[in-house]
């Protein structure tokens, strides 16, 4: 068992003062803008992301045609994919592509205007802070904006046309239905509505308002003459409903679309806006990252050319400080309450056959969407997650029957839709690793409700799946039969990434069932097999084994870091506890390369996060700035082409790591500081224990440390080589002092 050597120095070193005691905060809301001094041209890169959860669009910014091409989260094709199969196969990618579907592209909406061309000081920006999309430029002395935002209280995307001189809209929209449906006009409305060959079916709306001038309408477009501004409400959504008993569909959402466009557009403009604002910065302004200042020239730059100029080694620590925040502002724009879960794309997809279905992919990446939910402070962005994954065990249970008979509990493939359907190969700790996020949603926020109902059963039911299932060593140690290290090596017993995170799974479990005061007979049951559990091994070059067998190649620099999930995201080696075993990690890790076989998307965080959790904040910095110089598009979207919103969500998650961790039973603050950040700040990053931590830091030590928690409680700070036990009192901020660190 795990052996926790600290000091704990209880000793009067804080007090309780009012708010207001840190500087103000230097991440300033001004720098939250990405822009471009050009209209994007292309779908990959270019255009930028609004979106509510549920809907999703990407606003080119053409000055003579704007192109909006939107999404909605569950326009899918294919079905629960078990239909057929056959108990004992698993199915290949052919099979795949017909069962498991893809994530369709819903439509696009189209604004011709007409004379615009040959427009001067071009801006399009993307304000983080905001969620506001804006264009403007300048023709003949007039200056047109166009603004645009996509709202959750309202569930519309909203566009707003105007000039600063009258009559000088004229010109066509046109709504475009990706799969071929009819657009038809009615009054000051465009329809299109169809279904997918699975049955699914969907319907978008879109609602003009004009000042001023005439719009008419002709073969499912419009046209509008010398109108002073126009409004635009799009609404989109499916038959989809989250309950396999019900086929995964009900009522055709016509309805709906309908009753959100008549409410938004019988709204003022500027209210829904206001709306809007509040709602996105109850989330958003939660949290603040300062981790230095970017000099004039550099901050001048638009943000394509700022991020080939960090590419080239311009210092630039307000692009990282937006990068972070960009992971936070995707995630609320592609996972709010009452939506599916972000997928490899969030919510953004313009193809009808997307990269790997735009599916939820369990063996690194649907988890990478999620590290920063809780420590970068939106926890209810984590609920869409849960409420699928919920959803979704019987048909796990039923593939999991098919496959290995009449065992309790389930696990699944790699490759899921959101019918249920899974695909490729087994990946058989991959129900024990989402267990893992339900876990942490508890260890952060403490809502006990949530763990009773909803947590512990998820994850006491993957329990039962193993078990039975482990297997006994002639030494009694146990493993898991025939795992497989993602995307590498042969099917055999004892596999790393599959110990790890059943090690894991029992841990959190252990602590779950404590927790609520339940089940001790099944708690000795499983702590009994978690210490029998075969652990990690060194190997004969000092690495950290990915098999069970020590036959690791010190060349191999494969992309996937899977046997180093002890590390991160899980917490059975850590330097403090285990530091012969961090050590052989970092023997591993080196060797596997910067980034490994491929430059991905998600290579960058997951080793910024590991090294981040070894101690190592400079070589965790760069892999920030290889993100940045090799993985991030113009539209600072991380890429494995065409794009892959891991690594966005992923690096936010990894920058969290650096600064504050709380894994360990204490929270290190400054765990992995890089000699470049050597003053910044950080208000509102959350721990493990319900806490809220703001701290701020001069020439790399602590110069403010501030806790709050809702419930309050005794915690233990480590930062250095101190260690500190302070009580925080409910609800009420603890200023302790610095210098004791
Ligand atoms: C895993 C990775 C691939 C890709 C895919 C979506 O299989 O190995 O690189 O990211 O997920």
């Amino acid at each position: 068992m795990r052996v926790l050597v600290v000091v704990m120095l209880v000793i009067c070193v804080c007090g309780v003062v009012d708010a207001g005691n840190l500087k103000a905060r230097a991440t300033d809301a001004a720098d939250m803008k990405l822009w471009y001094e050009q209209p994007a041209k292309h779908w990959q890169g270019q255009p930028l992301p609004l979106g509510n959860g549920r809907m999703g669009c990407m606003i080119f910014g053409g000055v003579e045609k704007e192109r909006i091409q939107f999404n909605v989260d569950s326009l899918w094709t294919g079905d629960e994919n078990l239909v057929g199969k056959k108990p004992g196969v698993s199915h290949n990618v052919s099979y795949l592509a017909e069962g498991m579907g893809f994530y369709q592209n819903f439509g696009n909406v189209y604004i011709s205007l007409d004379g615009h061309g040959g427009a001067a000081r071009y801006r399009r920006q993307l304000d983080l802070s905001r969620a506001v999309h804006t264009v403007s430029y300048t023709k003949e002395g007039v200056r047109f904006t166009r603004e645009t935002f996509c709202s959750y209280p309202a569930k519309v995307i909203m566009m707003r046309l105007e000039a600063n001189a009258p009559g000088r809209y004229s010109g066509t929209i046109a709504l475009e239905d990706a799969h071929e449906a009819q657009t038809v006009a009615r009054g000051a409305r465009l329809t299109a509505k169809g279904a997918l060959e699975n049955g699914l079916e969907y319907e978008s709306q879109l609602h003009v308002v004009n000042d001023g001038g005439k719009v008419t309408s002709k073969d499912g477009t419009f046209t509008f003459k010398s109108c002073n501004a126009l409004i635009l409400v799009l609404a989109a959504d499916t038959s989809y409903v989250m309950d396999h008993t019900k086929g995964w569909m009900g009522e055709h959402p016509h309805k709906r679309v309908a009753a959100r466009i008549d409410a938004a557009s019988a709204k003022n403009y500027g209210e829904l806006l206001k709306n809007h604002v509040a709602d996105h910065q109850s989330l958003f302004n939660r949290l603040e990252l300062d981790v230095g200042e970017t000099g004039p020239a550099q901050a001048a730059l638009p943000t394509d050319k700022r991020i080939k100029a960090r590419g080239n080694g311009v210092n630039d620590p307000d692009l990282t400080e937006m990068l972070f925040q960009y992971g936070r502002y995707l995630l609320i724009a592609s996972s709010r309450p009452g939506a599916l879960p972000a997928n490899l794309q969030g919510v953004w997809n313009d193809s009808n056959r997307p990269a790997w279905h735009c599916d939820y992919h369990s063996n690194i990446n649907v988890q990478m969407n999620y590290w920063l939910a809780e420590p970068a402070n939106l926890p209810e962005c984590h609920i869409p997650l849960f409420d699928l994954w919920t959803a979704t065990v019987p048909l796990w249970r039923k593939a999991t029957h098919m496959h290995f008979g009449d065992v309790p509990g389930f696990t699944f493939q790699t490759v899921n839709n959101i019918f249920g359907g899974c695909g490729w190969r087994w990946n058989l700790p991959g129900s024990a690793w989402h267990a893992q996020h339900f876990w942490e949603h508890y260890a952060f926020t403490q809502d006990k409700k949530y763990l009773r109902e909803t947590a512990y059963p998820f994850m006491k039911q993957v329990c039962h799946f193993w078990v039975d299932r482990l297997k006994e060593l002639p030494d009694g140690g146990l493993v898991v039969p025939k795992g497989w290290s993602p995307e590498h090596g042969p099917r055999e017993d004892g596999v790393s990434y599959d110990q790890q995170i059943i090690w894991d799974l029992f841990q959190n479990t252990i602590e779950a069932t404590k927790a609520l005061g339940v089940d001790s007979a099944f708690r000795d049951r499983i702590s009994e097999l978690h210490k029998r559990l075969v652990g990690p091994r060194i190997g004969k070059w000092g690495q950290l084994q990915e098999w069970m067998e020590d036959r690791d190649n010190p060349k191999d620099n494969h992309r996937h870091t899977s046997h180093l999930f002890a590390i991160y995201p899980g917490r059975q080696i850590s330097p403090a506890r285990t530091p012969e075993f961090a050590q052989a990690a970092a023997v591993s890790l080196r060797a596997r390369g910067e980034t490994g076989d491929a430059r991905r998307s998600w290579t960058w965080p997951w080793r910024c996060a590991i090294w981040a959790r070894l101690g190592d904040g400079d070589t965790a910095r760069h892999m920030i700035d290889g993100l940045i110089k090799y993985n991030l598009l113009p539209n600072m979207i991380a890429t494995h082409p065409p794009m892959q919103l891991d690594g966005s969500f992923g690096i936010t998650a990894g920058i969290c790591e650096m600064l504050v961790q709380s894994h360990a039973g204490r929270i290190d603050l400054l765990p992995a500081l890089p000699a470049a950040w050597p003053s910044g700040k950080v208000t509102g990053m959350c721990a493990r224990g319900g806490f809220e931590v703001d701290i701020a830091w001069d020439k790399g030590k602590l110069t403010s440390v501030r806790l709050r928690s809702k419930a309050g409680g005794k915690v233990t700070l480590h930062c250095g080589d101190k260690t500190r036990e302070v009580v925080v009192p409910a609800d009420e901020d603890l200023v302790v002092n610095p210098d004791v660190f």
